[in-house]
């Protein structure tokens, strides 16, 4: 379909009032001949941290396209890094802590402010799937450790290793020196090389305006056995507010726990600021309260509004986000304060 002919339609849409709101999209034909699915007002979208975001938000896509909750898409997102062993930030072969353990922590929310959590959990390559279960099936937030385990095998969940070669070797190698300084998504960092992963936090808005977000890592590589992040802690690494957006981090979690970076970025939103706006107060903010902070300690910030708007902010240089709806399918790069 020519521009001028996708103009038209959405032009009878709009003078129709099919625009003012509501899941209202149109399915065209692209010139090849191809289903096009193209949204209007910005719905429905799917963001998340990172490049290889990229791939988690084409599964996420797929689900939204059929009309999927927003919760359900990120799960189904979210869980394609952790499925992937050479993703050495999340899931199956993330790195593991000091004493050689892989630990998973992620963290899920949905439209209704519902929200389940798993903390320093082991054997289980799916930790978006039980904290999942933890939101529908219980009535806690947050599962830790053992429990955690427990809870997943009898749901079903496999017992798992997830300590893959590449990332036991690693840890071989930092245990030489045994120097933990976590420095995040810095490009020379040891011993990690240049094209390193992290965290995947992902952001939806599906085709009814609902939105929702998940969170997923093995954390801080070679932390301490039993240290918990950012990423699993609602309103730190991922907040969903269903009247005003939503807002994932990345990064170093200490830092982010400082602030309860994700619900302050969405506050700030609240306040009509824009997603990357917001983002970048609530760095500014990270930056004021911690004034002894290393200057290679990476943390960003990622936001999506009601409208369908996103962007994202980090302390430094090198933290990217990808994005996809019914116009794009991109990565950028963030803004930076350093
Ligand atoms: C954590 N925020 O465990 C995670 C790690 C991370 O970029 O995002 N690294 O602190």
């Amino acid at each position: 379909m020519s521009d001028r002919r996708k103009f038209l339609q959405l032009s009878l849409l709009s003078s129709a009032g099919l625009l003012a709101g509501g899941a209202v999209r149109a399915n065209a034909q692209t010139d090849d001949g191809e289903k096009q699915y193209r949204t209007i007002k910005g719905k429905p979208v799917v963001i998340s941290t990172w490049d290889f975001g990229k791939q988690a938000n084409a599964a996420a896509w797929k689900k939204l396209k059929a009309d999927a909750r927003a919760v359900e898409a990120v799960e189904a997102g979210v869980r394609v890094p952790e499925a992937d062993p050479n993703n050495q930030s999340v899931g199956y072969g993330g790195r593991p802590d000091r004493d050689g353990r892989v630990t998973l922590d992620a963290c899920i929310m949905d439209e209704n402010a519902r929200c389940g959590s798993v903390a320093g959990m082991e054997y289980i390559k799916h930790p978006i799937s039980v904290a999942r279960m933890v939101m529908e099936k219980t009535p806690h937030v947050m599962l830790v450790g053992d429990g955690a385990f427990q809870f997943a095998l009898e749901n079903g969940f496999k017992k798992e290793n997830l300590l893959t070669a590449k990332s036991e070797q690693e840890w071989r190698d930092w245990l030489k020196k045994s120097e933990y300084h976590p420095q995040a998504n810095i490009e020379n960092r040891m011993p990690v090389g240049p094209d390193n992963h992290d965290t995947i936090g992902m952001l939806a808005m599906d085709t009814m305006g609902n939105m929702g977000g998940a969170c997923t890592t093995s954390g801080m590589a070679f932390k301490m056995h039993g240290r918990v992040g950012d990423s699993p802690i609602i309103g730190a690494g991922l907040y969903v507010d269903n009247e005003v957006g939503a807002a994932t981090s990345s990064g170093v979690g200490e830092e982010v726990i400082r602030i309860v970076g994700s619900h302050l970025v969405v506050e700030f939103m609240r306040m009509g600021h824009s997603p990357e706006a917001a983002c970048k107060k609530a760095v500014q903010r990270l930056a004021a309260k911690s004034p002894n902070l290393m200057k290679d300690v990476q943390v960003g910030f990622l936001a999506l509004n009601k409208h369908g708007e996103y962007g994202a902010f980090a302390l430094q240089k090198g933290f990217s986000y990808s994005v996809r709806n019914g116009r794009e399918n991109a990565v950028y790069q963030a803004g930076y304060l350093w």
